[in-house]
């Protein structure tokens, strides 16, 4: 018998994957979390049957939710990433040398004990010295923490449910001020062909708080439309203004410095949905 995983990508549009084994499938207080092995993507995460990350995609948007961001700042030595329990992210971070201290907050519990047990590919990167796992709500530490972080990271799930509060207006704010001077954050913000008004709600927001707001975009086969927009609002440093020759080179699969140029081309009809 065949098994298949369907995720509701809109109301309208569904997406399958053959399902070889179920791993995990679990309850926290915040969400459904069900980890399994499939055909086409090997071990995939999803939490309240959203897919949020598998093995064989899953590169492309922990290389780009972090890179583009961290070799943006001249100098980024405290980075703070909010949500991305699945570790994805934080083993991106934690290739750069140049930084000293990466605190890693994450709601759900549930989350971080499946990562360390089924992706441990992703997980690894919290055995590095540098990395503090906070089990908290990220909203409240950007609001405890002013002026501390040279980049913060916003590996959140779709706006909604406990995420929703990571996409409004106040919480751009509290980043602005959780980050020092010349301080910049990357959040992930979804598909400009399928959610439009969450792409011009937070670019709007964004410009309208931090002097430079730019949106990056990345191939992502499990994602609804394939593809996916990132959204970084900045106090000082371009991302477009880095020479890419200075870049360092990262042992990346996705990420380059010519990628990190042409992730910021955008189509018409994206480049009309944000507001500068
Ligand atoms: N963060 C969630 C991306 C949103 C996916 N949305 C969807 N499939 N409808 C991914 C977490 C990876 N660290």
């Amino acid at each position: 018998m065949e098994v298949w995983f369907t995720e509701d990508q809109t109301k309208n549009l569904r997406i399958s994957v053959r399902v070889k084994e179920v791993l995990f499938s679990g309850e926290s207080p915040f969400q459904k979390v069900l980890v399994m092995d499939t055909f086409e993507f090997g071990r995939m995460l999803a939490l309240d049957n959203i897919i949020q990350t598998n093995i064989k995609d899953e590169f492309i948007y922990h290389e780009m939710i972090t890179h583009v961001g961290l070799n943006t700042h001249p100098n980024p030595k405290k980075v703070l990433i909010i949500g991305g329990g699945d570790g994805g992210a934080v083993r991106e971070i934690v290739k750069h040398k140049g930084v000293e201290k990466v605190v890693h907050v994450e709601i759900d519990q549930m989350v971080i004990d499946v990562a360390k047990q089924y992706f441990p590919e992703l997980s690894i990167g919290f055995k590095d010295p540098r990395v503090e796992i906070l089990v908290a709500d990220g909203i409240k530490h950007v609001k405890d923490n002013k002026n501390t972080y040279d980049m913060i990271i916003v590996d959140s799930t779709d706006p909604i449910g406990p995420a929703v509060g990571l996409f409004g207006k106040d919480f751009y704010q509290d980043v602005f001020e959780a980050l020092t001077e010349d301080g910049l954050f990357v959040a992930q913000t979804e598909t400009p062909f399928f959610f439009e008004n969450v792409i011009k709600e937070v670019t709007a927001s964004v410009s309208e708080i931090f002097p430079i707001m730019r949106l990056f975009q990345a191939v992502v086969p499990t994602y609804p439309g394939g593809y996916w927009a990132f959204t970084m609002g900045s106090k000082k440093h371009d991302p477009l203004a880095v020479e890419k020759d200075k870049l360092p080179v990262l042992d990346t699969k996705w990420y380059s410095p010519e990628i990190h140029k042409s992730a910021f081309v955008l189509q018409p009809f994206v480049q009309a949905l944000v507001k500068r």
